[in-house]
């Protein structure tokens, strides 16, 4: 078991999403950011600004840390033996971010020997930043956060996002029929850091998403379950790509069972 002193990682973590948030608050071109590249599909796409934030938050995570392992969606990976992995998404909700819509954020995971041990998410165009430590709760600046409780399935306001490819959004369109008329409402922010947080401060009630890669899931994961939710995949499975569901555990298992009948019923992506 690596010692690693958590609070060192938490405030490392911290620093790299002040810097990034800022930057990207600062700088992004009136007339919206360049887009450089595109990924999986034309509209999955990378600005400039995407690249800038992740290299902004390699070098100090690196500054500090040199023996770390990074793994970052726009490219980012470093083989260290530490036992710490950094888990970075520069901008998560980039087509947000593209618009000018203030619904994006930076998002730091640290993992140690494999398990999530801290977890930042800066919501920069909000000011907001959410932190968890492993076992320390989560907090909202100085607030500590939690999620809302005994909420019923009929009455939760459910978050959710789609993916960037046609056929994966064909299965999801498929098993949102069947989750619409069950519940309150349903909300599409574009970034499931953000979700997840809003899942930790009862903004939402739960959330669900197939698609999202462990970058853009690993602190808002730590986030939502230090704030006591339950973050799981389908049938005790890991969050992950397949599925992630987020939900105080009371409304975990209606809403988990509901999509697992929906996503055996609908087409595979
Ligand atoms: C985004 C996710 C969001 C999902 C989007 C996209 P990105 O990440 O956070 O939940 O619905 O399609 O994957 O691409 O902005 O980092």
């Amino acid at each position: 078991m690596t010692r690693i002193d958590l609070t060192e990682l938490l405030d490392l973590a911290t620093d790299a999403a002040r810097r990034a948030g800022d930057l990207l608050v600062e700088t992004r071109p009136e007339e919206g950011p360049t887009v450089t590249a595109t990924k999986s599909s034309p509209t999955d796409v990378v600005t400039a600004m995407d690249t800038a934030s992740e290299r902004l938050i390699v070098e100090t995570l690196l500054g500090s840390r040199p023996h770390d392992t990074i793994l970052g969606e726009e490219g980012a990976s470093e083989a260290g033996t530490s036992g710490v992995r950094w888990l970075v998404d520069p901008i998560d909700g980039t087509v947000n971010f593209l618009y000018g819509l203030p619904e994006w954020a930076v998002s730091i995971a640290a993992e140690v020997d494999g398990q999530l041990a801290v977890g930042v998410v800066n919501i920069a165009p909000r000011g907001e930043m959410f932190v968890a430590v492993r076992d320390g709760g989560a907090w909202l600046g100085e607030e500590r956060v939690h999620c809302n409780k005994d909420v019923p399935l009929e009455r939760a306001l459910v978050a959710t996002g789609f993916g960037y490819a046609s056929s994966r959004r064909a299965h999801q369109a498929e098993v949102l029929r069947s989750v619409l008329p069950r519940v309150r409402d349903i909300r599409r922010g574009g970034s499931c850091a953000v979700d997840l947080c809003s899942v930790a401060c009862g903004r939402a009630d739960a959330y669900y998403e197939s698609g999202p890669q462990e970058w853009d899931l690993a602190a808002g994961v730590l986030i939502a379950r230090e704030a006591g939710g339950r973050v799981q995949g389908l049938r005790g499975r890991p969050p992950g790509y397949e599925l992630t569901i987020a939900a105080a555990p009371e409304l975990f298992g209606p809403l988990h069972d509901l999509l697992a009948s929906a996503v055996d019923g609908a087409a595979r992506p």
